[in-house]
């Protein structure tokens, strides 16, 4: 009787497991990439590289991803997208140290987008569900853009380009939001002399058709003190006369940035001219 009992038990404990191991493994939104829970178990990703993963129920999945941009501000996009109808995602970006720098969310079911600028380094992202309560596929895809100009890095007055004859006219893209409340954003600086007695024009231009970039310039003399400043607005050309007036040669300093619109468009021109 004692051994029929103990079979018993053995048999309803194998079939126990069996039954867990089948739910498990029947489990449709466990992907292949589990356990992904924490910064250490992050999946490092391949740039340019989509995959296809999965959030179950309270599932949290993090990926780390590493770009070399050469200390030029670039932008990685990270897609989101192909979403479950009730999974709404929420996304969070970690630096190296594990210091979470912004989190994101989309809408219920929509994928979305991410520019963010960095000079190169690994980052980390969390997936999770809003909620928590829902489960479902979606893929991720993290692009190194590419996208700044020929001119970088120009980011700080020692990196600043020398316009070497007049008049001269320089085209460019801003990337990222460069202003007195962006100042790690995409600056560009130019070093020009300007002759004695005289005064040249700087003048940038938003440089696309109805342009939504709203740009900011200030001119700094050689000692690095500013000594104007002016904003647009968007859309707008900015010009500051530079004025020598010594009667010897002087350098200044031209600081541009600006601030993207909706169309995320940042191409300019600068001209400067007597
Ligand atoms: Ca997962
Ligand atoms: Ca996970
Ligand atoms: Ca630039
Ligand atoms: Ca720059």
């Amino acid at each position: 009787m004692k051994t029929i009992k103990k079979t018993l038990i053995l048999c309803l404990s194998i079939a126990l497991v069996l039954f867990l191991n089948a739910c498990e493994k029947d489990d449709p939104f466990k992907d292949e990439y589990e356990p992904n829970n924490s910064l250490t178990e992050a999946i490092e990703l391949t740039l340019e590289t989509q995959i296809n993963a999965s959030i179950s129920k309270g599932d949290h999945d993090f990926y780390s991803f590493t770009v070399d941009n050469q200390e030029i501000i670039e932008n990685a996009l990270i897609e989101l997208g192909n979403f479950s109808d009730n999974l709404q995602l929420v996304c969070s970006i970690y630096d190296d140290l594990g210091n979470i720098r912004v989190t994101y969310e989309g809408g219920e079911g929509t994928g979305y987008a991410i520019k963010w600028p960095t000079t190169g380094g690994t980052y980390y992202l969390e997936i999770s569900d809003k909620s928590g309560d829902e489960e479902g596929d979606y893929t991720i895809k993290v692009t190194d853009l590419n996208d700044n100009d020929d001119n970088e890095p120009n980011d700080t007055f020692s990196q600043s380009k020398v316009i070497s004859s007049i008049p001269a006219t320089i085209t460019g893209t801003i990337v990222a939001d460069a202003d007195a409340n962006n100042t790690l954003g995409d600056f560009e600086f130019f070093t020009i002399l300007v002759p004695g007695n005289v005064t040249i024009n700087a003048t940038a231009t938003p440089d696309y058709p109805e342009s939504d970039l709203t740009l900011n310039m200030e001119i700094f003399d050689e000692n690095k003190n500013s000594i104007e400043s002016e904003t647009g607005g968007e859309g707008d050309v900015v010009s500051i006369a530079i004025s020598n007036d010594s009667q010897y040669d002087a350098q200044f300093y031209v600081k541009l940035g600006g601030l993207l619109g909706s169309s995320d468009n940042g191409d300019y021109s600068i001209t400067f001219d007597d």
